[in-house]
C-alpha cells in the first residue's frame, strides 16, 4: 500500500516510514538546490560615499556592469551610495569588519588606516595625467596598494577623484599668504590637516558632504577636484576657485581582505581585473569632463584664478617632507620612491 509520501511501490514494511524519510530528503535537496541556485547569484556590496553622476559613483557602475557581464550574473554589485553608511571614514570601518565587501574611497581618509598611502598625495607631486598613470599603474602604486592589507583591506587599483583645487567664499587667492586664517574644511586625514596648517590656513578635518557648513559660514574654504562643485553645486556657496591643482587626488579601490581570499580564484581573477578596467574607463571619463565643469563654473558666476601664484604654495610646503607623519622608515621609502618615480621623464 502506497502512503501518500511514498514514491516507491510495492509496499514493504516499514515503507510508510522510508518513504516519508525520502520524501524529507527529496525537500531537502530540493530546498539546497533552491539555496544553491540563490547562492550562486551571490552579491556584493560595494560603497561610495557620494552620489550617482560623482567620480566614485561613475567607477563603481562601470566595475558593477563589468562583473555582472563576465560572471553571467552569477556575481551582482549592489551599490551603497550618497552617505547612506556614514562618512568615508565609517565606510572604511566597515569595510574591515567585513559588514560590507568593498569601496571606492577617495585615498585622504585611508591616512588614519594605513599612513603610507598618503605618499600619493604629496603636493604638486604629479605634473600631468600621463605621470599619474605611469607611477600608479606601476611597480610603486602596486607596492602601495600591498601596504593595505596590514589593515584587512585588498588593494584593487586606483582610480580618482582628479587634481584639487581650493574655493572660498571670502576673496580671491593668488598667492599662499592669500590663504592664510581661512577656516579650511579638509578630509579626515592627517596629511591634509597637515599640509592647510603649513600653508598658514585653519584647517577643520570633516567627511563628506559639506555644503550646509559652506552654506552656514561655518567653514570659509574646500579643496575639491572641479566635478565637486558642479554635481554638489558648491559654486552656489563659494565664490572664488583657483586652480591650484596642489594634490593629486586617488581613490583606493578595495575588498575586504578576509572576504577577498575567501573567494574562488577565479572570482578573485575576475573582480580584480573588473576593478582594474573599471578604474581605467573611470580616468578616462573623468579627464574629459574637466573643461566642461570649469566652462559651467564660470557661467555659474565663480571667479576663477587660472594661474594662481604655485612657487609661493610650494615654497610654504618644502619642509613638509621633515614633518613627523612621514617618519616611519616605510612611509619614508615609499614617499623617496614615489617622488623619484614621478620625476622620472
Ligand atoms: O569626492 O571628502 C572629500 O573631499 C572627497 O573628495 C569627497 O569624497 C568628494
Amino acid at each position: 500500500m502506497l502512503t501518500p509520501y511514498s514514491f516507491s511501490s510495492p509496499a514493504r514494511p516499514g515503507d510508510r516510514i522510508s518513504g516519508t524519510l525520502r520524501m524529507m530528503l527529496v525537500l531537502c535537496a530540493a530546498f539546497l538546490c533552491l539555496h544553491t541556485s540563490v547562492a550562486m547569484a551571490r552579491q556584493i556590496s560595494l560603497a561610495v560615499v557620494t552620489k550617482p553622476g560623482s567620480a566614485q559613483y561613475v567607477a563603481a557602475e562601470k566595475f558593477a556592469q563589468l562583473v555582472e557581464e563576465r560572471s553571467g550574473k552569477t556575481l551582482t554589485v549592489r551599490i551603497y551610495h550618497s552617505g547612506s553608511l556614514g562618512t568615508e571614514t565609517e565606510m572604511l570601518q566597515q569595510i574591515q569588519l567585513g559588514a560590507v565587501n568593498m569601496g571606492i574611497i577617495t585615498l585622504g581618509p585611508f591616512d588614519t588606516f594605513v599612513p603610507e598611502v598618503k605618499v600619493v598625495a604629496f603636493p604638486f607631486l604629479f605634473k600631468d595625467y600621463a605621470t599619474v598613470d605611469r607611477v600608479l599603474d606601476g611597480p610603486v602604486g602596486t607596492a602601495i596598494l600591498g601596504e593595505l592589507e596590514k589593515a584587512g583591506f585588498r588593494g584593487l587599483a586606483f582610480s580618482e577623484n582628479g587634481f584639487r583645487h581650493l574655493t572660498n567664499s571670502r576673496h580671491p587667492v593668488h598667492a599662499a599668504a592669500d590663504a592664510e586664517g581661512l577656516k579650511v574644511r579638509v578630509m579626515e586625514s592627517t596629511f591634509h590637516k597637515e599640509l592647510w596648517r603649513a600653508l598658514g590656513a585653519n584647517p577643520t578635518p570633516m567627511g563628506w558632504p559639506i555644503y550646509s557648513e559652506l552654506q552656514q559660514g561655518t567653514i570659509d574654504a574646500q579643496e575639491n577636484p572641479l566635478w565637486v562643485l558642479s554635481v554638489y553645486k558648491l559654486f552656489e556657496v563659494q565664490k572664488y576657485l583657483s586652480l591650484t591643482g596642489h594634490v593629486y587626488s586617488a581613490h583606493i579601490d578595495i575588498a575586504n581582505l578576509a572576504w577577498f581570499n575567501a573567494l574562488p580564484a577565479e572570482e578573485q581573477a575576475l573582480i580584480t581585473l573588473a576593478m582594474r578596467d573599471a578604474a581605467r574607463l573611470q580616468r578616462e571619463w573623468n579627464r574629459s569632463q574637466e573643461a566642461v565643469y570649469l566652462e559651467e563654473l564660470r557661467t555659474q558666476g565663480m571667479i576663477v584664478d587660472d594661474a594662481p601664484n604655485l612657487p609661493s604654495f610650494r615654497q610654504r610646503i618644502d619642509k613638509l617632507r621633515e614633518l613627523d607623519m612621514y617618519a616611519a622608515p616605510r612611509t619614508r621609502e615609499l614617499l623617496d620612491q614615489i617622488i623619484r618615480a614621478a620625476q622620472q621623464p
